[in-house]
């Protein structure tokens, strides 16, 4: 037997329900069922590492039964690194991946990875950052004053010279002003190699290629090829491969307090998975954009490294002084 409720009993539940909303004791609620995290990356979608953020975004609202949300901010939407670094650390931003060379510059501690040829090449810095050294230096980040959680590492392949005119030896660099990341290191190191480091943000690149405010620059072939720089008449690629820097993926410490540690917990597992998953899509990248890059034109120079290694020794003496130790560790390991 159902018993009926009277029309008014009905419509003063109904307008109970609609006080509620309006003043709030329910919209509140609502909101908090799904609280968005912003991840941020200078990088555009589909690449490696936008890709395996948006997956650990999606495990992390799996596992959270949608308690949590990530929207990806790609494309340098939010700024360069050195920007998106500074959102992070007042927690405007929750996720950022980022290389590791602007962050030299807010954790000094790790500049022993910025440094040009320190790993000997990528299958050591893999081996460097999947072990314990790789541990060490992300945990140096969370316990520095940075107010960053460091989650994981990522692969950012072997760092080379894009120009305008070729250059086969340190000599061939004299006078072209060539694009380094923000980081005094890094100028440090072209300058050493023989040409004028500049140092400048990823997102004014482009323009300043176009305009010749530059001469070249340097990076691997997937960010070669999506940042359209190789447009710009830098068609010489001279397979220098100086720096082999990781790329870092970091929460803002802000946001890490807000989770529960079972959370937490979650955010590095998928952290560390989507630092493999990044992986397999970075090798298949490289090739991929390779070929892309040799279809439009790009010549890719063999050089002797063994000339811009012992170039570039100054460089690893001045920075490497405080890191003597670690660095002994890190050509140990074979
Ligand atoms: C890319 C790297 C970015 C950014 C960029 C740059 O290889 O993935 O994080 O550092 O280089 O040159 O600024």
């Amino acid at each position: 037997m159902t018993t009926k409720k009277p029309v008014a009993a009905h419509l003063a539940a109904l307008s109970a329900l609609t006080l509620a909303a309006v003043l709030g004791t329910i919209a509140p609620q609502a909101a908090q069922a799904q609280s968005t995290l912003k991840a941020a990356d200078v990088h555009p979608p589909g690449y490696p590492t936008v890709v395996a953020v948006e997956s650990l975004g999606k495990k992390f609202e799996g596992a959270t039964k949608g308690k949590y949300k990530l929207q990806m901010y790609p494309s340098s939407v939010l700024g360069g690194e050195k920007e998106m670094i500074e959102q992070t650390q007042v927690g405007a931003i929750q996720i950022l991946r980022t290389s590791l060379g602007p962050v030299g510059s807010v954790v000094p501690e790790v500049n022993v990875f910025n440094m040009p040829f320190v790993f000997r090449d990528e299958a050591h810095m893999r081996k460097i950052i999947d072990g314990p050294i790789g541990d060490e230096i992300l945990q140096k980040i969370t316990d520095s004053p940075s107010r960053l959680v460091a989650l994981a590492w990522m692969d950012g392949g072997s760092r080379s010279l894009y120009t305008k005119k070729p250059v086969r030896s340190p000599a061939d660099l004299k006078g072209q002003k060539v694009r380094m990341m923000g980081n005094p290191l890094f100028v440090d190191t072209m300058n050493a190699m023989g040409g004028n480091g500049i140092s400048m943000s990823y997102t004014e690149v482009y323009s300043a290629l176009q305009t010749g405010v530059v001469d070249g620059a340097e990076n691997n072939p997937p960010s070669l090829f999506t940042s359209n720089h190789y447009t710009t008449g830098t068609k010489y690629y001279a397979q220098t491969n100086h720096l082999i820097i990781p790329e870092l993926l970091v929460m803002s410490k802000v946001s890490w307090g807000k989770l529960t540690p079972e959370e937490q917990g979650l955010m590095k597992k998928f952290g560390r998975e989507a630092q493999m998953e990044q992986r397999a899509l970075w090798d298949k990248s490289v090739t991929e954009y390779t070929e892309k890059l040799k279809a439009a034109g790009v010549e890719f120079i063999a050089v002797d490294q063994k000339q811009f290694f012992e170039a570039t020794a100054p460089v690893r003496a001045k920075y490497g002084a405080a890191f003597a130790e670690l660095m002994k560790r890190i050509e140990a390991v074979k």
